[in-house]
């Protein structure tokens, strides 16, 4: 079967980011024999004539989407992708009949939503590769479709979904559709995953809609292979690893820091990280095996609200996070996000106050919490009437506690960040202009940019 996939995001801050998602599942359909075109959409224009070109040339059986964001999370400069990607489907639809399916990221986390705003009506939840290969051999077969596990659908109106199925993780992306050196030289990295799944259960998060609450590693020596083979291959020197959190397992980011130091791998990464665990030996490991920065999940520096988030961590850990990785010079930025659950005038100053004395290299700091469907900020909001009970949360909604006016939370925000070198707010535009981050990588710096505020 020719199976076209459209990778339908153009974002490109904080730098454009090569679609591995849709790598993974090209490489998972070709290891079935099917023919498979990649249409990646961040760098063009105009999408439509592309798309057009494709259906002449390809002309394809099956047609798969993949939606990675939905909105760009920032609280007072929010863009909604889902206007322009209706308008890439609309476009799809009015010139071929062939099977539609929709999967990603953000598709996963709105389901339904995506279905009935594309007015399509089937899509794949969560990880992609056995189930679109299994739907692709039944459209091949003559076959039914509707029971394969991951696929949701709308049939008469109503919305069905067959529940999450799990994927083998020991495959590996196919890069060689991607615009590999393009991604390196405007996003300054490429991407790598060492493994699926996210058993933490944080009030606000939508990681386990996507890739499931079981946690499934990578042999660290097949991880370390993938990246030697993008060094061979594409020259690639740098990575991020999309994992949700790299040092949990702590023993799984071990091995794999061993792994690269005992290949002798000279390669530069970062990753996402948890404060909770974090040793001077894991920092020193790390920093050793190639990593050029921590990004820590810290979320806030006050107690209070760490709790209202529901972190399994507390500022000490956070702290000790920190101080493990300023005593050996290795860069750590911190997110945080103000104006959620149990957050006030007080709570805010404890933030502001807590990071000024762990001194860390960035604080990243995002405004308000995106409400997302079915978790328990979803009920909190409605109970504390910041939203209603049938408001449609595909399109960009922002939990923001009604304790504290927004206009002060703004400008307190806007005056401390000012203050202090090392705050970046999205949503302010401090420290964020994306015409100096474009030039930044436009002049060869590489990695991630907060790294330069130290
Ligand atoms: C790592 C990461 C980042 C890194 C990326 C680094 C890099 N070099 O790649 C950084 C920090 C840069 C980043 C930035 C952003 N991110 Co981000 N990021 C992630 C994260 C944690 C992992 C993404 C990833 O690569 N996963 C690994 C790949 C293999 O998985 P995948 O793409 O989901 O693909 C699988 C399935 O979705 C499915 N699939 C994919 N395509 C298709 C297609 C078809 C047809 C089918 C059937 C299936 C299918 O199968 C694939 C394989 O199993 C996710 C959360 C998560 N757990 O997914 C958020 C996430 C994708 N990010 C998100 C957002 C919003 C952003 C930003 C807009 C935030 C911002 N303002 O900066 C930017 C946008 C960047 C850009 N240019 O697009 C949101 C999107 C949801 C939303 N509200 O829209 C997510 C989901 C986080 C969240 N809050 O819930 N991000």
């Amino acid at each position: 079967m020719k199976v076209l996939l459209v990778s339908v995001n153009n974002e490109k801050y904080p730098y454009p980011v090569a679609p591995i998602g849709a790598a993974y599942i090209a490489q998972a359909l070709r290891s079935k024999r099917h023919d498979i075109r990649l249409i990646d959409l961040c760098f063009v224009e105009d999408g439509c004539s592309v798309i057009t070109d494709a259906l002449k040339d390809f002309d394809p059986d099956v047609i798969g989407i993949s939606i990675r964001n939905i909105d760009n999370l920032i609280y007072n400069k929010s863009i909604f992708y889902m206007p322009r990607i209706r308008h890439i489907v609309d476009f799809i639809k009015k010139h071929t009949s062939v099977p539609l399916v929709v999967g990603g990221s953000g598709f996963s986390i709105f389901p339904e939503e995506v279905l009935r705003y594309l007015e399509l009506e089937t899509g794949i939840v969560g990880e992609g590769e056995t189930a679109f290969a299994l739907f692709v051999d039944a459209i091949e077969n003559g076959g039914y479709v509707y029971d394969i596990q991951s696929l949701c659908y709308i049939k008469d109106g109503t919305f069905n979904y067959n529940g999450m199925a799990y994927t083998q993780i020991n495959n590996r992306p196919d890069r060689s559709l991607l615009s590999n050196r393009t991604y390196f030289e405007l996003g300054g990295m490429a991407n790598i995953q060492s493994k699926r799944g996210c058993p933490f259960k944080c009030t606000y998060c939508t990681y386990p809609c996507i890739e499931g609450n079981k946690l499934r590693l990578r042999e660290p020596a097949d991880v370390v292979e993938e990246l030697e083979e993008m060094k061979v291959n594409y020259d690639i020197d740098y990575v991020f690893f999309v994992d949700d959190i790299f040092n949990f397992p702590e023993e799984h980011a071990v091995a794999i820091c061993e792994e690269i130091v005992r290949n002798d791998l000279k390669i530069n990464w970062t990753c996402f990280a948890t404060p909770k665990g974090m040793t001077p030996k894991l920092a020193a490991l790390m920093k050793m095996a190639g990593c050029k920065g921590i990004e820590f999940g810290s979320d806030a520096g006050s107690e209070k609200t760490l709790k209202g988030l529901g972190k399994p961590f507390t500022l000490d850990d956070i702290a000790y996070a920190a101080e493990c990785c300023m005593e050996i010079d290795f860069p750590n930025a911190h997110y945080i996000i103000l104006g959620g659950p149990e957050e006030d005038y007080s709570t805010m100053k404890e933030t502001f106050a807590f990071f000024e004395k762990i001194k860390p290299t960035a604080v990243i700091a995002l405004l308000g919490l995106r409400i997302y469907p079915n978790t328990w900020l979803h009920s909190k909001a409605i109970e504390d009437g910041v939203i209603r009970k049938d408001r449609n949360l595909l399109e960009p909604t922002f939990y923001l506690t009604p304790k504290i006016d927004t206009d002060t939370i703004l400008q307190n925000i806007s005056e401390h960040a000012k203050k202090h070198q090392n705050w970046i707010v999205p949503g302010l535009d401090i420290r964020c202009d994306t015409n100096i981050l474009a030039l930044l990588r436009k002049m060869g710096k590489k990695g991630p940019l907060w790294d330069m505020l130290s």
